[in-house]
C-alpha cells in the first residue's frame, strides 16, 4: 500500500467512525427499569411498507408530502397501507415478508400532551436490527443492535395532540454487523418489542446497580445516578422487610455510591426470594424487586452462594416454536421457561443475543438462573474500525437494562468465534475488561468450539480461555464429528485446566414421530440416533475434568434458513429436545432422567 493510500484509509476510518458516533450519539442507553414508570403503550397496529428496493430514505418517507397541484404525485403513502402489530417480527405476519430481509418502514399516530414538570421519552424495547427514528417530521436519531432497547427524549418536541412517529427498520444482514453475514436462526426483523413513552419528573432516578458484592453474602455494594438539574440530592435506599433505609447524596453529577449490610435470605433456584426494594429522592420514587446471591468461582468450582452448584442448563432462542414467531410476550416467555423448569434445568443459556426483559424476570421468579450473552457469533469482522465500538455499545446495553436482575449468573460475550480471525483476540479480550469494568459481580465467558477431537481424545484450548471464568465449550460429537472411540474413554487435555468446564453445546437432529426407520444412520433423522448422542454424551460426561455444567443445544426444533432438508428438516433446525409443536422426542426422557439423577 503507498502511502498517500494509507493516508486515505486513515481518513476513511476516521470519517467513518465519526459518522457512526455522531448517528449513535442520539440513541440513548434506557434508563433502568422502565416497567415502573408511567408508561403510554405505543403498542398496537402501525402502518407499514415494506422497501425492498431501499428507495425510502431518497424519498424521504418520512416528510409525507402530499400533492399540492393537480400534477403531483407520490409513489408511497400510509394511507391505505397494511398493519401490522407491534410488538412483533413482519415475517410471521405477512406471507410475502416471511423470508424478507431489508427496510420495513412503520407509522403510528400517538396522542401525546405536553405536561408540567414531567420528561417523556419515547422507548424501543427492540428492533432488528437497525432503526432510523422520526417524530412530527424530524429525525430522532438511529440505532444499531437487534436485542437491545433504546430511547430518545422527546420532552420538547412532541406537540399536543396527534405525533406521527415513523420508523425505518432494516434487518438486511451487514458484513460488518454483530451478528455478521451468517447464522443459524431466523432473522425476525420489525420492531420486535414493546414501544412506549416513559414519564419521569424533571430530575428522575436514571440507573442504579444494587447487588450483593462479589463474594459477598451480606454487603451491598452499588450506586445511583440521577439525571436532570437537580442532581445535588439526597437519596434513600429502602427494603421494608430488612429494615432498611440507607441513606446517602448524590455529588454535582447526580452520581451515589451505596454500601450497605443486612441479613438477606439469598436468592437460588429452590428458594427464588425477590425484596421490595424502594429508591427515593426529593424529586422522584422508584420500586423494584431485587434477589440477592453470590456467583463466582473457585479453582473448578462454580459457586452459588459459596456452595458448590452443578448446572443443569438448556438452549433457547427467542422463538414461540407453537406461533412460529419471534417470543416477545409474558405467555411465550412462561411457554418456553416452563418447558425449561419441567426438563429439570436450574440455568437457562439465553442463545444468542439477549432476549426481552421479562424473560429474564420471569426466570428470576420461578428459580432460573440466566446466561446472558451478546450476538458476536461465529463470523464477525473483528478488522472493521466500528465493530469495537458496536460490541461495546451492545454489551453496555445489555448489561444496563438487566444488572440488577440477580438470576444473570454469567455475561456470555460470544460464540464461536474463529481463532485466527485478524483481530479477533484483542477485541474480545478489550471487551472483557470492559465487561468487568462495567459489572465485576457475573462470571464472565466466551464459548468456544475449536475442537481438537481427533483419537478419541479432546484438547481445548484458546486464548479466550484464559479471559473466561469457565471453559465453555460447544461440542456435537456423535453428530457433526463421529466418535472416535468409546464414549466412556474419551481422554482431555484441557489448557487452563484449573477453571469449571461447561458443556455449552452438544446434540444431534431428528424429526419428532420418525421412529424404526435405520437408527444407527444420522441421515435418516431418527428420534433414537437422536437418543443414542444423547445417551452417549452422558456417558462421556463422566470422562471430563472439572465438569460443572451441560446444555443441550436445545430446547425447541427452530426455524433456520439454512436447513434445507425437505423430507426432515424443512426450514428447522431439529435438534430440539421438543418439536415445534411440543411434542417430546425420546432424548427429552434422557436428559430428563440425568438432570432427575444428578444433584446439583
Ligand atoms: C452451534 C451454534 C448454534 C447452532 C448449532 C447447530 O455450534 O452455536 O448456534 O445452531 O451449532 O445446530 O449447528
Amino acid at each position: 500500500m503507498s502511502q498517500l493510500q494509507k493516508i486515505c484509509k486513515a481518513h476513511l476510518v476516521t470519517i467513518l467512525l465519526a459518522f457512526f458516533l455522531a448517528s449513535k450519539a442520539n440513541a440513548q442507553t434506557t434508563m433502568a427499569n422502565v416497567a415502573s414508570r408511567n408508561l403510554i403503550s405505543l403498542n398496537g397496529k402501525w402502518k407499514a411498507l415494506s422497501d425492498p428496493g431501499a428507495v425510502g430514505d431518497w424519498k424521504k418517507i418520512w416528510m409525507e408530502p402530499k400533492p399540492q397541484k393537480k400534477t403531483d404525485f407520490f409513489e408511497y403513502s400510509f394511507g391505505g397501507a397494511p398493519e401490522l402489530n407491534v410488538p412483533g417480527d413482519f415475517n410471521s405476519q405477512v406471507c410475502e415478508l416471511a423470508f424478507y430481509e431489508g427496510a420495513v418502514w412503520y407509522k403510528k399516530t400517538a396522542t401525546l400532551f405536553k405536561k408540567k414538570n414531567t420528561r417523556q421519552f419515547l422507548y424501543f424495547g427492540a428492533v432488528n436490527y437497525s432503526a432510523d427514528v422520526y417524530l412530527n417530521e424530524e429525525k430522532l436519531g438511529s440505532h444499531e443492535g437487534g436485542f437491545t432497547p433504546f430511547q430518545f427524549e422527546i420532552t420538547d418536541k412532541i406537540k399536543d395532540g396527534d405525533n406521527t412517529i415513523i420508523v425505518k427498520t432494516d434487518n438486511r444482514r451487514l458484513e460488518n454487523g454483530i451478528p455478521g453475514l451468517g447464522f443459524d436462526w431466523l432473522n425476525y426483523g420489525g420492531i420486535i418489542r414493546d414501544v412506549k413513552v416513559i414519564e419521569t419528573p424533571g430530575t428522575y432516578i436514571a440507573d442504579y446497580f444494587i447487588q450483593l458484592k462479589k463474594g459477598s453474602l451480606n454487603s451491598v455494594l452499588g450506586w445511583v445516578q440521577l439525571n436532570g438539574e437537580h442532581l445535588n440530592q439526597k437519596i434513600t435506599v429502602r427494603i421494608p422487610e430488612l429494615n432498611i433505609a440507607y441513606k446517602t447524596k448524590a455529588d454535582s453529577s447526580g452520581y451515589a455510591k451505596l454500601e450497605f449490610l443486612s441479613k438477606f435470605k439469598l436468592w437460588s433456584p429452590q428458594n427464588p426470594k425477590r425484596y421490595h426494594v424502594i429508591l427515593q429522592c426529593a424529586t422522584d420514587s422508584i420500586t423494584d424487586e431485587i434477589g440477592f446471591r453470590s456467583i463466582e468461582t473457585k479453582g473448578s468450582e462454580i459457586l452459588l452462594n459459596k456452595k458448590p452448584i452443578f448446572i443443569k442448563a438448556v438452549n433457547i432462542h427467542e422463538e414461540n416454536p407453537i406461533k412460529k414467531a419471534r417470543a416477545f410476550s409474558l405467555e411465550d416467555d412462561r411457554l418456553l421457561l416452563n418447558s425449561a423448569k419441567e426438563l429439570g434445568c436450574n440455568l437457562v443459556r439465553l442463545a444468542h443475543y439477549p432476549h426481552n426483559e421479562d424473560m429474564i424476570k420471569e426466570a428470576e421468579k420461578m428459580g432460573l438462573m440466566v446466561w446472558s450473552e451478546l450476538p458476536i457469533y461465529q463470523n464477525i469482522k473483528f478488522s472493521d474500525s466500528l465493530v469495537p465500538y458496536k460490541m461495546q455499545d451492545m454489551l453496555q446495553e445489555m448489561i444496563a437494562r438487566d444488572k440488577n436482575r440477580c438470576s444473570v449468573v454469567v455475561w456470555s460475550l460470544s460464540n464461536e468465534t474463529y481463532p485466527g480471525t485478524p483481530n479477533r483476540d484483542k477485541a474480545l479480550i478489550d471487551l472483557t475488561e470492559k465487561c468487568k469494568a462495567i459489572d465485576s459481580t457475573r462470571l464472565i465467558t466466551h464459548v468456544i468450539n475449536t475442537q481438537g477431537y481427533t483419537n478419541n481424545s479432546f484438547h481445548i484450548w484458546d486464548t479466550l480461555y484464559k479471559y473466561s471464568d469457565l471453559i465453555a465449550l460447544n461440542e456435537y460429537i456423535g453428530w457433526y464429528i463421529p466418535w472416535q472411540g468409546k464414549p466412556s474413554e474419551v481422554k482431555w487435555k484441557i489448557d487452563f485446566s484449573n477453571k469449571p468446564v461447561f458443556i455449552s453445546e452438544f446434540g444431534a437432529e431428528a424429526l419428532y414421530g420418525n421412529r424404526n426407520v435405520p437408527a444407527d444412520q444420522a441421515s435418516y433423522w431418527s428420534e433414537e440416533y437422536q437418543e443414542q448422542v444423547y445417551k452417549n454424551q452422558i456417558e462421556m460426561f463422566k470422562t471430563i475434568p472439572n465438569l460443572r455444567g451441560v446444555c443441550p443445544w436445545l430446547l425447541f426444533d427452530y426455524r433456520s434458513l439454512g436447513r434445507m432438508h425437505p423430507v426432515y428438516q424443512k426450514g428447522y433446525n431439529r435438534k430440539g429436545l421438543i418439536s415445534e409443536n411440543g411434542e417430546k422426542k425420546k432424548a427429552w426422557f434422557i436428559m430428563n432422567d440425568y438432570y432427575t439423577k444428578k444433584e446439583e
